[in-house]
């Protein structure tokens, strides 16, 4: 990994947080980008010269071409890119759910991923090496009440990883989906909108995994030896499993 470009989206907290670390103590150049300006500031002290900070908002359409093309070698050749920006906006049943809410997992989930894909796949292809490692959710297989755009959104993720497999075929290009379950970051905040009590309740009473847990697992599907590809890699709490069929009963 040494000296290898690694963007990392979502970076300014949680798994993408806990990857710049993991991939810049192994000694890769980490390009981490989020909008939070301060917290990219901070993993720019903590490995001087191996992570560099990019400011920008994965969502802005033209905010985030700007950013890319201005981008000078060699941090503009990522070997890898970690597909880490993604959120959870609100757990209400479809039929009372907010567009707004749905709109912006859609843009966040699916169309920035996406775009970010688009942007260095040409690159990869060419130079015949790179690795995009996309970050589903259980949630993309196993639905749950209040989480059907989030599921559908990483499904999307887990289905768009194994259709570019296909497309890359015969390239020394690898992809990956880690599909992580109740992991300790903002996402449950960010999902409740800020509240904090309501979201300390989500990781109540178990020992959910821990950001670190998932940059480990990342960073092993990236440290395998290049004629290895983990296609899917879902990964749970031991106090977290799919529920099961649930059944409505009328009283009568
Ligand atoms: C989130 C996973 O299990 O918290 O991606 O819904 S879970």
């Amino acid at each position: 990994m040494h000296d290898e470009v690694v963007w990392v989206t979502g970076a300014s907290a949680g798994i993408g947080q806990a990857t710049v670390r993991r991939f810049a103590a192994a000694g890769a150049k980490v390009l981490a980008m989020a909008r939070r300006e301060p917290r990219l500031h901070e993993l720019e002290s903590e490995f001087p010269g191996r992570v560099k900070g990019l400011v920008f908002d994965v969502t802005d359409e033209s905010g985030r071409e700007a950013a890319l093309n201005a981008l000078p070698s060699p941090w503009s050749e990522p070997a890898v890119l970690v597909n880490n920006a993604g959120a959870a906006f609100g757990l209400e049943l479809a039929q009372e759910a907010k567009w707004k809410d749905w709109q912006q997992m859609i843009d966040l989930n699916v169309t920035s991923l996406v775009f970010m894909t688009h942007a260095v796949l040409p690159g990869m292809a060419a130079r015949n090496r790179g690795h995009l490692i996309n970050l589903g959710s259980v949630a993309g297989t196993y639905p749950y009440k209040g989480g059907q755009v989030y599921g559908a959104s990483k499904a999307f993720v887990e289905q768009f990883s194994l259709g570019l497999r296909c497309d890359l075929l015969g390239k020394q290009v690898r992809v990956t989906s880690v599909e992580p379950g109740a992991v300790q970051t903002e996402f449950a905040q960010v999902r409740f909108g800020g509240d904090k009590d309501k979201a300390a309740q989500v990781y109540k009473g178990f020992q959910p995994l821990t950001p670190a847990d998932i940059a480990e697992t990342v960073f092993w599907c990236a440290s395998l030896p290049g004629h290895v590809n983990i296609n899917r890699l879902e990964v749970m709490p031991v106090m977290q499993a799919p529920a099961g069929f649930v059944w409505h009963r009328d009283d009568s």
